[in-house]
């Protein structure tokens, strides 16, 4: 068997196995829910996104943020802290009713429009020990590779320590490209993406690609006006777990969802407003 053939055989094999990497899709709270009222939906725009979504050509998983569905009553109870006193399980009760409607409502309008979605609860299959976490994510992969697009959220994740936690969905991405073989990771926000500083006139820019090495060394010029009213610090918190989430991924994508057009050229591989970082050491 001469060389050519043996790169050639390679080379396929490279491409099935990538073909077979599926994306995480992050629909962050803020475009689905207004944040700044209580158990606000956004149907038009969750409508539009899931319409979007139904196109999406490879495996999935989706995970959508809890916006003000989840962040305002755990801020009231101060869940993010821990256990402190049995008045917080009225708060964990609360967060949980209301999660599973927005979860029923984020699926919902993804199967009318087409989408195998099912929901899966995130803290039935994720424990934090004291070294780390335990789970079963077993489940979500034989639904995907059934068919489903599993869809998944933040959630009040109970803990060995402190007895619970809020564990955001960014956070669960973080685990989840551990676990799974994911070539992209896409969050729809209510941001164009990454803005830097630009050195010579200290504007603010949007960056349109950049690499996991530029990534490292850039100052966050501005990502977000206003995260006062997210426990877990929705673009603050992002930075940290991006770059974790990119030592499992080749590319990590930030996309604004109130355009949902844009979303259909990174479907497509066209270019778009928004950010791309590309893990250069990823095969
Ligand atoms: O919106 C937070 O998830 P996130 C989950 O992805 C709760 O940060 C229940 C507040």
């Amino acid at each position: 068997m001469g060389l050519m053939h043996i790169l050639r055989i390679y080379l396929k094999l490279v491409l099935r196995l990538k073909n077979e990497q599926i994306d995480i899709i992050k629909i962050g709270g803020s475009i689905i829910t207004n944040k700044s009222e209580y158990r606000t939906l956004r149907k038009k725009q969750l409508l539009l996104l899931s319409k979007e979504l139904a196109k999406w050509e490879k495996k999935c998983i989706i995970i959508h943020g809890a916006g003000s569905f989840g962040h305002t009553v755990a801020n009231q109870y101060s869940i993010h802290l821990g256990f402190s006193n049995q008045n917080q399980l009225k708060g964990i009760l609360q967060i949980r009713k209301d999660m599973l409607e927005l979860t029923e409502a984020v699926t919902h309008s993804l199967v009318e429009n087409g989408v195998n979605a099912l929901s899966f609860q995130t803290s039935a299959i994720v424990f934090e020990n004291e070294g780390g976490f335990s789970f079963h994510f077993n489940p979500v992969k034989k639904a995907l590779s059934l068919g489903f697009c599993p869809i998944l959220s933040g959630d009040v994740l109970f803990t060995e320590a402190k007895g619970f936690r809020i564990f955001s969905g960014d956070a669960l991405i973080r685990l989840l490209v551990q676990h799974f073989d994911v070539g992209r990771v896409i969050f729809i926000s209510d941001v164009d993406g990454l803005f830097l500083q630009d050195p010579e006139t200290k504007e603010d820019k949007l960056v349109s690609s950049l690499t996991t090495n530029d990534f490292e060394n850039v100052e966050i010029g501005e990502l977000n006006q206003d995260d006062s009213k997210d426990v877990t610090g929705e673009m603050r918190g992002k930075i940290e777990e991006i770059k974790s989430i990119l030592e499992h991924t080749s590319e990590v994508i930030l996309v604004n969802g109130f355009h949902p057009e844009r979303l259909t050229l990174v479907r497509e591989g066209d270019k778009f407003v928004g950010t791309t970082i590309i893990n250069e050491n990823s095969t």
